[in-house]
């Protein structure tokens, strides 16, 4: 199994990303997700001209090898862009063993721990009504737990808050607050912390009255707090029960969680933006986190982020990887193979990808009563039709940026 062929596709059906194809000399093909949302073209030349040319005549089935040789031998580690990179390629080589094999990933890392993935959707709305309706959506999905988003009084466009309803069906639509196309500048958002804080907890009130106590419930506060901030969040949320507060701080100071532990028994969830186990190091080992939420396409693909998840599962603390329409269709498989075969499984964060991308990349994973399935097909089972990818070229989009109301540039 030579690698004879690396090619990076770039494609923008209904937002842009980046897909890793692999081709041994033995015709077997695998792809991997790289998209790093915002800096697409940062991974794409990466991949291009720094490891597409390693990667030809290496042995296909030696993983780990390649893993390590692409992280060690840049002697440049870890960070977004290399570690979506070596991601994709991680990915690539999990699909041709699967394919080589005959099974499902998901087998070769040891079999299902589950039958099926529980999976959280996006409810938000600027307004209570807004919200009950979105809650009351995501039931009809099949969604049996949801994150709740709130539009904050005072504050115009902030972050998770979908501008349009989901009228037309189309999870492009329902979902257009993950940006996709905000043109050749970001967008501005406004914030306002203070103003956050008083109104979050009356919203969980409102929901919790009206959708009563079963119903899973998590927030994701973007990493917009000071630690006593974040601490009182979370103790102001505790009567309505969540299953985790999100991003509470801007966690890459790691011992900031300390304070927040100290004052709040909700759970927390941390990791979207970190890239290696490193990054989780101090967390995990003072269990100041409660679910872990890298996404395996920007965690170095499926053989790092189940150390990390390995790791995590000596102080019992659970997956929650990160599923927004910016991972690919092949990153959340990649995902759902991960999550079916390890003991310490969470919750899947899953945002339904639209029309246009789902003719792009065809999938065998599931969707059955709020539970996902990744099939059974060999490999990661979602394949790339190029042609359709070609219909939509690259298309420069950038996540939103914040001010607060004098100004000064805040966390997004
Ligand atoms: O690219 C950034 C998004 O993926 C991120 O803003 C989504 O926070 C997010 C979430 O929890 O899905
Ligand atoms: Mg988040």
């Amino acid at each position: 199994m030579i690698i004879d062929k690396a090619e990076i596709i770039v494609t923008s059906p209904d937002r842009n990303f980046v897909t890793l194809r692999i081709t041994t000399d033995e015709g077997h093909v695998g792809i991997g997700d790289g998209t790093l949302n915002g800096r697409e073209l940062a991974v794409v030349a990466y991949l291009k001209e720094h490891v597409a040319p390693l990667l030809l005549g290496k042995d296909a089935g030696r993983i780990e090898d390649i893993w390590q040789y692409l992280y060690r031998g840049a002697y440049w580690r870890r960070g977004p862009v290399t570690m979506a990179a070596i991601a994709a390629v991680d990915m690539a080589l999990w699909d041709i063993k699967g394919k080589a094999a005959g099974m499902p990933v998901y087998q070769l890392l040891g079999g299902a721990s589950r039958s099926g993935l529980m999976a959280y959707g996006h409810a938000s709305g600027k307004t209570m009504p807004e919200i009950f309706d979105s809650v009351n959506e995501h039931l009809e999905l099949g969604y049996k737990s949801m994150r709740i988003q709130s539009g904050v009084p005072g504050l115009n466009a902030i972050y998770g808050i979908a501008s349009q309803s989901a009228d037309t069906g189309d999870s492009a639509v329902r979902y257009d607050h993950e940006p996709a196309r905000r043109g050749a500048l970001p967008a501005q958002e406004d914030w306002d912390t203070r103003a956050y804080l008083r109104h979050i907890p009356t919203v969980f009130e409102a929901v919790r009255n009206e959708f009563g106590p079963e119903l899973p419930l998590l927030h994701d506060g973007h990493h917009r707090m000071t630690p006593i901030q974040a601490a009182q969040l979370g103790k102001s949320l505790e009567p309505y029960d969540l299953f985790w507060l999100e991003d509470c701080t801007p966690a890459e100071n790691q011992e900031a969680l300390r304070l927040v532990r100290q004052h709040t028994t909700t759970p927390l969830a941390i990791g979207e933006i970190f890239n290696t186990v490193w990054d989780y190091q101090q967390i995990i080992r003072e269990q100041l986190i409660d679910y872990v939420r890298s996404a395996v396409t920007h965690t170095g693909g499926i053989s790092h982020l189940k150390k990390v998840l390995d790791y995590a599962a000596q102080y019992q603390i659970k997956s929650g990887m990160h599923g927004p329409t910016d991972v690919s269709p092949v990153g959340m498989a990649a995902a759902m193979h991960l999550g079916l075969s390890i003991h310490n499984f969470g919750i899947q964060e899953y945002m339904q990808h639209g029309a246009k991308t789902n003719a792009v990349f065809h999938q065998t994973y599931t969707w059955n009563d709020g539970y996902l399935h990744p099939g059974d097909e060999p490999g990661l089972g979602v394949t790339l039709d190029v042609d359709e990818a070609g219909k939509y070229p690259y298309e420069q989009a950038y996540l939103p940026f914040n001010r607060l109301a004098d100004g000064t540039v805040h966390d997004w």
